[in-house]
């Protein structure tokens, strides 16, 4: 793909010198099931993902992921396109089954040999690997042996942790241990709408435990290897706001964002737990050993935020444990997926978590929408402004918090491609880069072309009205 054109670069060199240094990690996200396909291939173990799409009533349309982007089979290509995009990040998942198909024991080389093969690509292409260890795609053999809610799961996590450390450790910079933990036991063990399916008010808060449990026992095993790269968690942070000032609101909006936004970061940060979530949980809530807690307590090199909206709360009794629900912003710009495009509130959770936590460094680790894109590919276009408006709006925000001197170190757009958005399926698009599932041919949107001159201008086209920036992308996409 062609560079942004000399004249944007140059007549729009960064005004603030921390807008965007050198160094600053420019990237886009994806997860091992959303994309791969291939599910089983070449020896891997089932997922409870693939158990989950594979039963039915589970997801939109029954879909699953077992072509996905057919990444599995086409990464040389997608690497190539990240490089053709100019991407200096990418930030990807481990299907912990491929590695090891019964969850512990014995490794699978096939599996293992696609991971260490995808990070020389990156590296040969100058994008820098970073790598998420677990996105939700739990080894099935270990879900038949209760899964995060058994205790033994921080152990069975860090030695699957300490092959992939072993195994990439020399070349990968960057590891997350978990994606989204608050996704994990609220949609999987509370909700039941996503991988395992389960409803329990007991099992969540267990399941929440163990997690955490196994995050830190993951990090102190890449330290204890000696490895030379950073450690971290990614979570996903949604500010909170009461629907009125009743005081009902009030305290559901506490609660909710007690449950969401403090109920992983206060024990790694504080070794703590939120005051509201006992209360909430009641009977339901495990005393957890003090030893326990203290041991989550293990510093993190750095935090991944993921962030793609607020929540606007009201107090709503039909709604247990929390006993809260979203009121929907009817008169504010939504995506696909319901979601509020509110930006503000992307600056305003890394300043909360700037003073809550103190100064961890940041990397936005994923951040994106879904929108509704043209049905097809016409002359290799697909314009996508409602996109390229929201990374301009959420990058200005992103440019606001370092200018305020928050430690804020990288950004990933999510998604690097439209991809298999877990129970809703294929229906709902985040990519930079539009997949045809039919043919899996890729086009880029006018986003990725946006995101390129974004970065190039060292984020001074975020002041170009809209207009000009989709002129600048098309001018790009033109040349390419
Ligand atoms: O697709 C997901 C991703 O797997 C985790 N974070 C949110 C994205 C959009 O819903």
């Amino acid at each position: 793909m062609a560079e942004a054109p000399q004249k944007l670069r140059g007549s729009h060199a960064p005004q603030d010198p921390r807008d965007f240094p050198d160094g600053f990690l420019w990237g886009a996200a994806t997860a091992a099931y959303q994309i791969e396909g291939s599910p089983l291939a070449d020896g891997a173990g089932e997922s409870t993902w693939h158990r989950f799409a594979h039963t039915p009533g589970r997801t939109a349309n029954g879909e699953t992921g077992d072509l996905a982007c057919d990444h599995y089979r086409r990464a040389p290509e997608d690497v190539g396109l990240m490089a053709r995009l100019g991407l200096g990040a990418y930030r990807f998942s481990i299907a912990w089954g491929r590695v090891l198909p019964e969850g512990r024991g014995a490794i699978n080389a096939a599996g293992l040999g696609f991971y260490d093969r995808l990070v020389d690509l990156l590296l040969s292409r100058g994008i820098t690997p970073l790598v998420t260890l677990y996105h939700w795609d739990l080894p099935a053999a270990l879900d038949d042996r209760g899964g995060w809610c058994n205790p033994d799961i921080a152990h069975w996590f860090a030695e699957y942790a300490t092959v992939m450390f072993r195994a990439l450790g020399d070349r990968v910079p960057m590891w997350v241990t978990l994606n989204e933990p608050w996704v994990v036991t609220d949609a999987g063990y509370l909700c039941g709408v996503h991988a395992p399916g389960h409803r329990s008010v007991h099992e969540a808060p267990r399941a929440a435990h163990h997690l955490l449990r196994a995050h830190a026992e993951a990090v102190r095993a890449f330290r204890a290897g000696g490895h030379p790269g950073q450690i971290g968690l990614v979570v996903n942070l949604e500010p909170k706001d009461p629907a009125s000032d009743d005081p009902a609101d009030i305290e559901a909006t506490a609660r909710s964002d007690a449950y969401m936004n403090r109920q992983y970061l206060d024990p790694v940060f504080h070794g703590v737990t939120p005051p509201e979530l006992p209360d909430m949980f009641g009977g339901a809530w495990p005393v957890f050993p003090d030893r326990e807690l203290e041991e989550i307590r293990e510093r993190v090199d750095f935090l991944g935020v993921n962030y793609y909206t607020r929540g606007v709360m009201r107090h709503d009794e039909t709604n247990p444990p929390v006993r809260a629900s979203h009121v929907p912003q009817v008169q504010a710009l939504r995506t696909e997926t319901g979601w509020e495009v509110h930006p503000e509130s992307l600056l305003r959770v890394l300043r909360w978590v700037r003073e809550r936590y103190g100064p961890v460094p940041i990397y936005v680790t994923e951040n994106g929408a879904a929108f509704r894109d043209p049905p097809s590919v016409i002359d290799g276009r697909v314009d996508d402004p409602l996109r390229v408006d929201y990374f301009r709006t959420h990058l200005r925000a992103v440019r606001q918090a370092r200018r305020e001197g928050i430690d804020l170190r990288g950004y990933f757009a999510w998604s690097l491609l439209d991809n298999y958005e877990w129970a809703a399926g294929y229906a709902m698009r985040f990519g930079l880069v539009h997949v045809d599932y039919a043919t899996q041919a890729r086009t880029p949107k006018s986003s990725a072309y946006a995101y390129r001159v974004i970065r190039e201008t060292g984020g001074a086209a975020l002041d170009l009205p809209l207009g000009e920036l989709l002129r600048a992308a098309e001018e790009l996409r033109a040349r390419d």
